[in-house]
């Protein structure tokens, strides 16, 4: 009895708090990136750009930078979520973006490791803030020629670091003809460059027909098809979110015309929690690994060729297979030993790690305490020039 009333307690209060999921938004200016968001929070979340007066300086505009913005929804069963929104305004804007496509991985990665410390800590913060994200949603423009070098490069970046979900925007200025080619050449792309996206993983065995129904159909629809629209019009008695033009007016959640509807499904709802395990499960594990291991690529084989494979059944739990590495050939003879050698490197990786974050956070310390020094002289030195006046 007392573990029901818990369990529900304990119900309550994740609903009361709500779930939490981060999304990033990357693509060109003028992409849609903003519509976008607005359109499925739902509300204003962001000013679109077509609002935004041009700077008159020009460097302004082109500094490419992070925002983000948070907003509470509910979803239709009174669910409460809590999503975070990582925009990347002036992403693509200047001749040289190497730095933009660093600036991305970089957040991405230091969630991870803001997480990788937390849970190497004897003592937990209990307040501790978990900002993966769980999602990247890529804007592609429809060019009619596939990806471009900035998609490729950008895309082959996060590819194994965070579930990427691929999007053509502004579907409603394709014919359904063109859309289809896009969506072909897109796909093309994204096969020859090797960029993994998220692939709506199913087992065959061990998932019932419901997932791998739905889950097989959205793989059908990559990349999924956007519109956008800032704008809520009033049409017979009824608000909708749409986009007028001279020959007349389309409601954005329209089935026919783009995959809107059903993205924001997936992403709100039903696959929000798979994205997050996938998140957590994979793509966490995958990075932790190599953090630990040092310098990145040297995985164990059996984890190599889990992650490199084409994407397209459920990977096992890293963490369910203990034993895997006894099956690993490079320990083929003193297996017990190996493993016993293999804990304590793990270790004393965790240790370097640690004593790395350490380091960062005494200089950070230095730094700060540096600062306060300056602003004490600066305070002192304005207290005694006041003094001196009062005295003239
Ligand atoms: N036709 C059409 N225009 C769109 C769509 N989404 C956004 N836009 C327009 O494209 C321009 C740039 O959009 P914005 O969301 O500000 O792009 P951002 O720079 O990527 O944030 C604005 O004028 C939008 O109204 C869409 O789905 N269809
Ligand atoms: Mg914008």
């Amino acid at each position: 009895m007392a573990s029901v009333t818990s369990a529900a307690l304990r119900k309550r209060k994740t609903l009361k708090k709500g779930i939490q999921f981060t999304l990033m938004v990357v693509g060109q200016s003028g992409s849609g990136r903003s519509t976008f968001i607005n359109s499925l929070c739902g509300q204003q979340v962001v000013e679109p750009s077509s609002t935004i007066p041009l700077a008159t300086d020009d460097s302004v505009e082109r500094d490419f930078r992070l925002r983000e913005e948070n907003v509470e929804l509910e979803d239709n069963e009174g669910v409460k979520i809590s999503l975070s929104i990582i925009d990347t305004p002036g992403f693509g804007d200047s001749l040289d973006n190497s730095s933009n496509f660093n600036i991305v991985t970089d957040y991405l990665k230091h969630q991870y490791d803001e997480v990788l410390l937390e849970e190497s800590r004897v003592r937990r913060n209990p307040r501790f803030k978990d900002s993966r994200v769980h999602a990247v949603i890529y804007f592609i423009n429809a060019t009619g020629h596939g990806l471009k070098e900035i998609d490729v490069e950008m895309l082959k970046r996060l590819t194994g670091l965070v579930n990427i979900i691929p999007v053509i925007s502004k579907a409603d200025a394709l014919t359904r003809e063109e859309l289809a080619l896009n969506k072909k050449l897109i796909l093309e792309d994204l096969k020859h460059y090797g960029i993994e996206y998220y692939y709506f993983p199913y087992d065959l065995e061990t998932d019932d027909n419901e997932t791998v129904d739905t889950n097989s159909y959205l793989r059908s629809l990559i990349p999924f098809s956007v519109i956008g629209s800032n704008q809520v019009f009033e049409v017979e008695g009824e608000l909708i979110r749409g986009r007028k033009y001279p020959w007349g007016f389309i409601n954005i959640e329209d089935h026919e015309l783009s995959d809107f509807v059903i993205l924001r499904n997936l992403l709100l709802i039903s696959h929000l929690q798979d994205l997050k395990d996938y998140t957590h499960e994979i793509l966490y594990e995958k990075y932790r690994t190599e953090a630990l291991s040092g310098s990145g690529g040297s995985l164990p084989d059996h984890l190599t060729s889990q992650f490199n494979a084409e994407p397209s059944i459920k990977s096992p739990l890293v963490k369910q297979d203990p034993d895997a590495s006894l099956q690993s050939p490079s320990l083929n003879n003193d297996t017990y030993l190996a493993r016993e050698e293999q804990i304590r490197l793990e270790e004393e990786r965790l240790k370097a790690f640690e004593e790395r974050v350490q380091k960062d956070l005494l200089q950070k310390k230095k730094e700060l305490m540096e600062r306060e020094r300056e602003l004490r002289e600066i305070e002192e030195r304005l207290e005694r020039e006041a003094r001196i006046k009062s005295e003239d």
